[in-house]
């Protein structure tokens, strides 16, 4: 933000930094703090540092903080590394800074004094020590007697932009690319800092600026592009934010000049190295390579009859020596199947080609695995291959933008849906080896570890399109540092630091967030089986859409029933990727869990689901219940209209109003359909066409 002056209150650009006044009874103890004390300030991360608790302290108290290296007039707020001078080493016990790792940070109230210290053992430690002292005030803390110490539990967490240089963005349903525009890196760097600026203050550390599906132009950000991705990096640094490129794996072919790509190849070898080095000469601290290999068309290591070790070994050996890691994704499976084949399962798919690798893998090879096994919708189980790779890193990929959980069209809070995922138990070493615990590296003593997801952020005013989809953005950096923390916590703080205190208008947005993706799932594809969206954009009902496609998206919906047979018994055997206990309960259609039944079994619409229902009452009585509470959204915001800025309540107001209405046609056309193939009618006679 900084110099920009072409927002306005409301509008959204803000976010979760709006750093309003404080309310009288709040600013009191804040207003004291106007001086800040920094021995070090020729760190650019400490700079940022420096910057932003000025700027967030003005904003909140309205006073100008001064800044130098020593204390004024008490109380102070006194930031720096330890080790670095008397003035922060004194405040903090051995033993207490002791226990802050890379990242961490303690924060401190002297009680003699009011001197608030924030000591941390590198600059990115007090970047975010001060980010979390301006989240106390933004939410109306108290900052008498901190003593609080944080580490960040996942190591490594990212974002990925599905971002192309023509300007687009895949998936992306916020606006045109904030990162290019006509082939070209964007000369607009102000909007990237502030990008970088939301990312550092909800806890990011890592990015990778272009799409997973890297075409020509793309590949040319390794070479020619590369002083621009260089600028991009220098952005981001100032946010201690680690810049990474997606790749194409067929850069020795598509830039390379060479004929092959062939990941054994001493030439593909060599070129890989060189480039790999002038990456380094350029960007010192670059993070490294992000790849999507053999899927969905792209090329990989496949064609010369290699496998996936191969191919990320080969680019893990060109990195190793800078410190450079290789993100390898494990989205492959066969895009070109035949609906008629019954055999195939896509959901088997990653851990069939990936687990049989396990100890091939470089150690700066991470794998990063979709959270679950077919594509982010809104229900799957959890991928079976997380966890299941002992002796290999491992990273969760989540999607922050809402492919196919209503395209920051419809409100969707994610937050609940990821903590259900991290906290699911795979049991692979016994009870509690819960997926958290995979992902942030402790269960097999990773080298690296954490989480991706992919951005739902594009040039719209309000980064998100739809403003209440900025809180997965926010939710997900908070979650990837700390997943105990609740998706009611989460949203709360949002809320409050993005639209102020007001009681009501909090506890309305609130109810909206948490009830959001109870209600989405209601209204569209059932019990977990999936899709049933129109194809290529996925917005909108289509049951049949992918039905009779190549995609490997199926429901087997007949005039008896609907669902995908993926027990060992007598369907794909998918269930057998679980350790037992978790195999058993989804083998088992009396024990699978409701909403996961029909991505387990096909069973008749009149099956009996726990709830009591059967399958074919579910289907009507959740779409009629879904469509209902969609148009309640929309009612119980209206009643939000001036307790909340003008722009940012017309913006909600007009998403909920499309929503509700959208939610009617998820709600017909499914009943309809399965009305029409099933012949069981409503036991409440509703209608239905
Ligand atoms: O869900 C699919 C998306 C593609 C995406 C792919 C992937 C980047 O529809 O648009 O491509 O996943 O994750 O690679």
């Amino acid at each position: 933000m900084n110099n920009s002056v072409w927002y306005h209150p409301g509008d959204g650009y803000l976010a979760w930094l709006q750093y309003r006044r404080a309310k009288d009874a709040e600013a009191g103890p804040y207003d004291a703090y106007h001086h800040i004390v920094a021995a070090d300030q020729e760190d650019i991360v400490l700079r940022t540092a420096v910057n932003e608790l000025a700027q967030g302290l003005e904003g909140i108290t309205g006073n100008k903080a001064s800044v130098s290296g020593i204390a004024g007039t008490t109380p102070n707020i006194i930031i720096g590394t330890f080790g670095t001078g008397a003035v922060i080493d004194d405040l903090f016990s051995a033993e207490r800074s002791a226990a802050i790792r890379a990242e961490g940070y303690a924060i401190r109230t002297d009680s003699l004094t009011g001197n608030i210290a924030i000591g941390a053992a590198a600059p990115a430690g007090v970047l975010y020590g001060v980010f979390h002292l301006l989240r106390i005030m933004g939410t109306g803390g108290s900052v008498q007697d901190l003593n609080l110490l944080e580490n960040p539990v996942n190591q490594l967490r990212m974002i990925n932009q599905w971002d192309n240089m023509d300007g687009s963005v895949e998936r992306g349903y916020a606006g045109s690319s904030i990162f290019y525009e006509n082939n070209r890196v964007t000369s607009n760097l102000q909007r990237v800092q502030d990008y970088a600026r939301l990312l550092a203050s909800s806890g990011i550390n890592a990015i990778a600026v272009n799409n997973v599906n890297v075409h020509r132009v793309e590949s040319r950000l390794l070479t020619e592009f590369l002083p621009d991705v260089a600028e991009l990096a220098a952005v981001f640094r100032a946010y201690s934010i680690k810049v990474f490129l997606s790749i194409n794996y067929a850069s020795t072919i598509e830039i390379g000049g060479l004929s092959t790509a062939d990941p054994l190849d001493p030439e593909v070898r060599e070129w890989w190295s060189a480039v790999t080095s002038q990456v380094y000469a350029a960007i010192p601290d670059f993070g490294g390579f992000l790849v999507k290999a053999d899927s969905e068309n792209r090329p990989g290591p496949f064609t010369y009859g290699r496998d996936h070790a191969d191919g990320a070994n080969m680019l893990a050996e060109a990195l190793k020596p800078h410190g450079g890691i290789v993100i390898w994704r494990c989205f492959v499976y066969n895009c070109k199947q035949d609906w008629r084949d019954r055999t195939t399962d896509r959901a088997r798919a990653a851990y069939d080609h990936f687990r049989p690798l396990d100890g091939r893998f470089m150690d700066n090879v991470i794998l990063q695995i979709k959270n679950g096994p077919i594509d982010f919708q809104v229900r799957e189980p959890v991928s079976p291959l997380l966890g299941a790779m002992p002796e290999t890193n491992q990273i969760i990929e989540f999607q922050i933008a809402q492919e196919y959980t209503g395209q920051q069209r419809h409100v969707c809070y994610l937050v609940p849906q990821w903590k259900e995922i991290l906290n699911f138990d795979t049991r692979l070493h016994g009870e509690g080896t819960t997926v958290k615990r995979i992902v942030d590296g402790s269960v097999h003593g990773n080298t690296y570890s954490g989480c991706a997801a992919v951005s739902n952020i594009g040039k719209d005013t309000n980064w998100t399109g739809h403003l209440l989809a900025q809180a997965n953005l926010y939710g997900y950096g908070r979650l990837a540092w700390n997943p105990e923390l609740s998706a009611e916590e989460i949203a709360g703080e949002w809320i409050t630091l993005t639209f102020g205190t007001d009681g009501t208008l909090s506890r309305t947005l609130l109810s909206i967030l948490m009830d959001s993706w109870e209600i989405y799932e209601s209204y569209t594809a059932p019990l977990g089986v999936g899709f049933m969206v129109n194809p290529d954009h996925h917005y909108g009902p289509n049951v049949d859409g992918y039905e009779y496609s190549k995609w490997g998206t199926y429901h087997f919906a007949d005039c008896h029933g609907i669902g995908v047979d993926r027990t060992r018994a007598t369907g794909t055997g998918y269930t057998t990727q679980y350790e037992r206990v978790n195999m058993e309960m989804y083998e088992s259609v009396e024990r699978c869990p409701d909403e996961l039944l029909l991505f387990f079994h096909h069973v008749p619409y009149t099956h009996v689901l726990h709830s009591g229902k059967s399958v074919i009452q579910h289907i009507y009585d959740t779409h009629f219940e879904g469509a209902e509470r969609a148009a309640g959204l929309l009612s119980a915001w209206m009643l939000m209209k001036g307790a909340v800025e003008q722009t940012a309540y017309g913006q909600v107001a007009d998403r909920l109003a499309e929503q509700a209405e959208h939610a009617r046609e998820w709600r017909d056309v499914i009943n309809t359909y399965f009305f029409r193939k099933s012949g069981i009618a409503d036991a409440h006679g509703r209608t239905i066409y």
